[in-house]
């Protein structure tokens, strides 16, 4: 109990009788506090009077999805925030991250990973209000989720051809992955927190974009802190818009992860932003390089998936022959001696013996662990001369984002192999930075 007593002295007395009353009329106190709350103040900066009042976003996404579809959620849920911030004060309390199903390395705990380790949290705050899970348990004074709501689709699919945005309150399809204690609490996989618990828990049938859902947050329920499961199935409000890619400039990596990666650049690939003559602001609001301006450094860039992307999606990867011989041609063609590889298997050191890639110690790996390793990687892919990656791989989209922020010449950048037999071997698409 120790974990969650000080501050949220009013659960202590809550506890024993029936919760969900006294959470309600607690929150009835909430004072809306429009505008006194917007984008641009970091966590720290709060008054512990707003902190009081402000309500908390709080999502979770399918197990099986991997670490970069998740940043894309990441997208999605900020655009839904910052309409929620139009109208009252809320915060998003970011998911730890672990359990996922690619990390896999052994011996070392992949599970509470705050979000810090990977990302710059200063440069998230500036583009929405953000807070570890850790000091949501602090501030909000316990383990305690008020609404859990589980989205879905609906039981009856849609339509063809009437496509239209909805949102409801409908019983959960499959089988619910919470479950009741003796206390009437919800118990279920809340990122490795075993103490958090729920104190409802209920299935909106959604189909539309993420600010769908901003009115029920906002007037169907008074719960201070709302979960969103299967957060998944909201979609983008606007893809490719202004306001996604504020959110993805502000996604800026941990500066740990990019002074290894710089520093191995420079050691093993002759690349620093000097050399290269790379213009970079770790502030992303002023970070803004003209298109085809950046050069990179003097190594080819690619991203090889391959474990379950062999049996995934057969068609568009190449065998690893096929992979070795695009590479050898793209090195010839752009008069690059080096190359740097980014996969997820060993197998083509075998036959590409002259590839360069960063193999963690175990000892980095049990620092940066293998959301760590992979964000290294795309570092380097991202400052590469031209890069290369794997079809439909959501890995290789977000090295395409990253080298669209620091102002590569789109050629350069949205490559991809192609199958071995594939006929028609579309490239991927360029998404073009909005300011
Ligand atoms: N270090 C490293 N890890 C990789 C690489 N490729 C894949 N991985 C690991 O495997 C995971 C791939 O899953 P995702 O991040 O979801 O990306 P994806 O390639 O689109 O795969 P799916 O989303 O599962 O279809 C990554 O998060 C990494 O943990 C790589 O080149 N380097
Ligand atoms: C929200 O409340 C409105 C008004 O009471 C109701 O019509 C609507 O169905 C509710 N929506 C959800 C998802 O519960």
């Amino acid at each position: 109990m120790a974990a969650w007593e000080g501050p949220g002295s009013l659960f202590l007395l809550c506890v024993a009788a029936a919760a969900a009353l006294c959470l309600s009329r607690a929150t009835a106190a909430i004072e809306p506090l429009a505008g006194a709350f917007g984008a641009g103040h970091g966590p720290a900066s709060l008054p512990a009077a707003a902190a009081r009042s402000r309500r908390y976003l709080l999502y979770d996404v399918n197990p099986p999805e991997g670490f970069n579809l998740r940043r894309d959620v990441y997208i999605r849920i900020a655009s839904l925030l910052k309409t929620l911030l139009k109208n009252e004060a809320w915060v998003l309390v970011l998911p730890p991250w672990g359990r996922l199903y690619h990390w896999q390395s052994p011996d070392i705990d992949q599970v509470r990973i705050p979000w810090s380790d990977f990302f710059d949290l200063p440069s998230l705050s500036k583009n929405i209000p953000v807070i570890e899970y850790e000091q949501f348990l602090a501030e909000s004074g316990g383990p305690f989720i008020e609404q859990i709501y589980l989205l879905q689709s609906y039981a009856e699919g849609w339509k063809e051809g009437t496509w239209e945005e909805k949102i409801d309150e409908r019983p959960c399809v499959d089988q619910l992955m919470y479950s009741k204690d003796k206390h009437e609490y919800y118990r279920g996989w809340f990122w490795g927190y075993e103490e958090t618990r729920g104190l409802g828990v209920s299935c909106l049938s959604v189909q539309g974009s993420a600010s769908i859902i901003a009115p029920v947050l906002l007037k169907n329920t008074s719960a201070r802190s709302v979960m969103l499961d299967r957060a998944e199935n909201l979609l983008h409000d606007h893809y490719g818009g202004r306001d996604y890619w504020n959110t993805r400039r502000s996604m800026v990596f941990a500066k740990h992860l990019r002074v290894v990666g710089d520093e191995f650049r420079g050691k093993y690939l002759g690349s620093t932003d000097e050399m290269d003559k790379t213009e970079y602001n770790e502030d992303w609001e002023k970070m803004k390089v003209k298109l085809g301006t950046t050069v990179g450094g003097p190594y080819l860039g690619v991203h090889l998936r391959r474990k379950d992307f062999i049996w995934g999606h057969r068609d568009d990867v190449p065998s690893l022959q096929g992979a070795v011989k695009k590479i050898r041609s793209l090195m010839k063609m752009y008069n690059l001696e080096r190359v740097f590889v980014a996969t997820d298997s060993d197998e083509l050191k075998k036959i590409l013996p002259e590839m360069v890639r960063f193999e963690p110690t175990w000892e980095e790996l049990e620092i940066y662990k293998d959301g760590g390793i992979a964000i290294i990687d795309q570092w380097i892919c991202a400052h590469a001369r031209y890069f290369i990656g794997t079809s439909v791989s959501t890995f290789s989209f977000r090295i395409h984002e990253e080298r669209e922020i620091l102002g590569f010449d789109p050629k350069t950048t949205y490559n991809r192999f192609c199958g071995d037999k594939e006929k028609n071997c579309e490239q991927p698409t360029h998404w073009k930075i909005v300011y």
